[in-house]
């Protein structure tokens, strides 16, 4: 009996904010970001990181908020409860070999560490940052509350100079709730449900990617002076022939200078080149921006699209007080490029880009959603290896140094935020939904390779107010950057759609021969032909398929191709490339994205054999045999439409064929 009546409370807690709004309202995003620069060593800055071993309690899921209650922040976990140790960062989800895996609620980390004495500066400030929780986290240091966020895949921080000890031992305690319901950002639905215990409760999502939970990105220390750069925005552009780039900048400072005299503060900007030789400066006028021109500029291109792509400059901010002062320094790195898009185009530099590349996860066993560089420099190593220039962060944000390689590799990116699935559409989704947007789009806006916004995954664009909704979603995008233009990749009949006109960029998802005619190869290329045929007709806007693709187990081999085989992943790409060929020439379709880039973990169904398998690569990060068909047709394409050159090992040499073995790319 009591265990019924705290389940009812549990469900109660988590399902408060319900309610399906017949009328939404566009009201302003109450808690917009500010600061939150990565956190980089300077002469005037230290960072520290605490990633490393933390100590883990997951609470009774019957009993969420006991540790509140309890106060478990106020002493060491350890002192009250058994503790186990857990990486940080890393998803605690795969961690065990119990069911924490399935793991409904909070859970808590805490750790120790300590903070020299020199931090302990009258002009210093100390703050804490976490890369990402997911999916809500609260924060205590020494057990006063130094912050609260609730979305994962963003990051957030907090001052905690006035919660630290110096030159003493410390305390941090955080507590994660993975609780999705339908006014969380993904949408979510807790019920309870009888089970041979007498009731449990249940978390279940209807996006396809398991709700994996913890501290999933760095957790860093870091010092800024007293008076310091707290923000930065840059916007680049380029002249007529490439010739000359412009990057044109804004700083806000946070804190005033000790002297109210010296409180005239201006910035000093110098650009560098990759030889570290300067090659633009200037002094920021009184609202501390301007602009840096660059003469002989070597823009930012996509990989393939310029011998050399990725081109970063670094630029170095010194803030000065009005007597000289030196109070702060900041680096970033810059890519110089613009952008530029119609109603059948999408240009980088002035130059049209065809889109070839993959939806993607940041998923790998083990780890679940937590940042792993050793991962993220073989992805890279294999989008290079394939020939991608693209792909969308399906289907929420990724890592700021996911971010930092994408830039320096030059592949664009489709920034996407954490919206999947999105029905139901309430006030409070709303405001979450573009909040959502405000920290991914405060947090990306200064990178070059982010190229396009995404608003959302497959949201249920037929039902009532689905118009207003995005109508509000993506004008409220572009009032924060109206420099990118603006997507969602949607699965409803193009006929039903209401978001298409609230874009700039149609994507739409699609499984032929999949979920759609399952098996039927003799069915894929007219339907794709027609139905991005369909969305341009209706919208007359440029068209990607941002999904398609097929199930494949690795080494399962059936000749002719059936559902699962490797022969069937294969075949399904082909009848998609020639469909994608058609429409290239009609002028206004502009990129394939397949999906999916490598095989992830999915809720528990018997749709999934561990998980969604439509990866060109393993999990493990191996080619299945449609890999090296892919790599082919982005290598042909790169040739085509940007005469890039092909790898040596692209081709097996087979056979003589006419005087050579050697192929061109019309022997693809
Ligand atoms: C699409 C979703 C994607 C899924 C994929 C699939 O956008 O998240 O993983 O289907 O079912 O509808 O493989």
């Amino acid at each position: 009996m009591l265990t019924l009546s705290l389940m009812s409370l549990v469900v109660g807690w988590y399902v408060i904010h319900t309610a399906i709004a017949l009328i939404i309202v566009n009201k302003d995003v109450s808690q917009t970001t500010r600061g939150m620069l990565y956190p980089r060593e300077s002469e005037t800055r230290e960072v520290r990181s605490l990633d490393g071993i933390w100590n883990f309690v997951r609470s009774d899921q019957k009993n969420p908020t006991q540790g509140i209650r309890d106060q478990w922040y106020a002493e060491d976990l350890s002192k009250n409860q058994p503790i186990i140790p857990m990486p940080v960062p890393a998803s605690y989800n795969d961690i065990t070999t119990d069911d924490l895996r399935d793991h409904v609620g909070t859970v808590w980390y805490d750790r120790k560490f300590f903070v020299p004495r020199s931090w302990a500066k009258e002009q210093q400030r100390v703050w804490l940052r976490f890369g990402s929780v997911h999916y809500e986290a609260y924060v205590w240091v020494n057990g006063q509350q130094a912050m609260k966020h609730e979305m994962g895949h963003l990051p957030f921080e907090a001052e905690v100079t006035h919660l630290l000890k110096y030159g003493e031992e410390n305390r941090i305690t955080v507590m994660c709730d993975n609780a999705l319901i339908q006014t969380t950002v993904p949408q979510g639905k807790i019920t309870e449900v009888p089970n041979d215990d007498g009731v449990t409760i249940v978390q279940s999502y209807t996006f396809d990617f398991f709700n994996y939970a913890g501290i999933h990105r760095s957790v860093h220390l870091y010092t800024t002076p007293k008076t310091f750069i707290e923000e930065v925005e840059i916007q680049t552009k380029l002249n007529d022939d490439n010739s000359v780039g412009y990057v044109t900048y804004s700083i806000n400072v946070n804190g005033s200078a000790a002297n109210e005299a010296d409180n005239n503060l201006y910035a000093r900007i110098q650009l560098y080149n990759k030889q570290g030789v300067m090659v633009a400066n200037a002094t920021s006028d009184s609202q501390l921006g301007g602009t840096l021109k660059v003469d002989k500029v070597k823009p930012w291109w996509p990989y393939l699209m310029d011998p050399e792509p990725g081109y970063l400059y670094e630029m170095e901010i010194k803030l000065h007080a009005a007597n000289e002062e030196l109070l702060d320094v900041y680096r970033l790195q810059v890519g110089i490029r613009q952008l530029s898009w119609n109603n059948a185009q999408f240009l980088i530099n002035g130059k049209q880009v065809y889109f070839r590349g993959f939806g993607r996860h940041e998923d790998s066993d083990i780890r679940g959603k937590g940042l792993d560089n050793a991962l993220m420099t073989r992805d890279f190593n294999l989008l290079k290896w394939i020939g991608a220039n693209a792909y969308r962060t399906s289907h929420y944000p990724y890592s700021e140094e996911s971010m930092q390689f994408a830039d320096r590799h030059g592949i664009m990116i489709i920034d996407e935020c954490p919206s999947v699935d999105t029905e139901n559409f309430s006030q409070e989704l709303l405001d979450k939904h573009k909040s959502s947007l405000e920290q991914l789009v405060h947090r990306d806006r200064n990178h070059a390779s982010v190229v396009m916004w995404s608003i959302a995954n497959e949201p249920r664009t037929r039902e009532t107010n689905a118009g207003t909704y995005f109508q509000f979603v993506a004008n409220y995008t572009r009032s924060l950057d109206k420099t990118r233009p603006i997507t969602a990749a949607i699965a409803q009949p193009h006929t039903e759609d209401k978001a298409g006109n609230s874009l700039d960029i149609i994507s739409f998802n699609r499984y032929n021969a999949w979920y759609s005619n399952p098996g039927r190869l003799d069915m894929v290329t007219q339907r794709v032909i027609d139905e991005a045929s369909g969305w341009y007709k209706k919208y007359n806007k440029p068209v990607i398929m941002a999904e398609y693709g097929a199930d494949t187990m690795d080494g399962l081999h059936m000749q002719p191709a059936y559902v699962w085989s490797e022969e069937f992943q294969s075949e399904v790409f082909s009848r998609h490339f020639r469909a994608f060929d058609v429409l290239r020439r009609k002028g206004w379709f502009i990129g394939e994205f397949v999906w999916n880039f490598a095989d992830f973990k999915t809720a528990q169904s018997y749709t999934r054999v561990g998980g969604n398998k439509k990866g060109v690569f393993t999990r493990a990060r191996q080619p299945k045999a449609a890999a090296h068909l892919l790599r082919k047709r982005y290598f042909a394409l790169g040739r085509e439409l940007e005469d890039c050159s092909f790898p040596e090992d692209l081709f097996t040499y087979i056979a003589e064929v006419g005087d050579s073995g050697k192929r061109d790319a019309s022997d693809l």
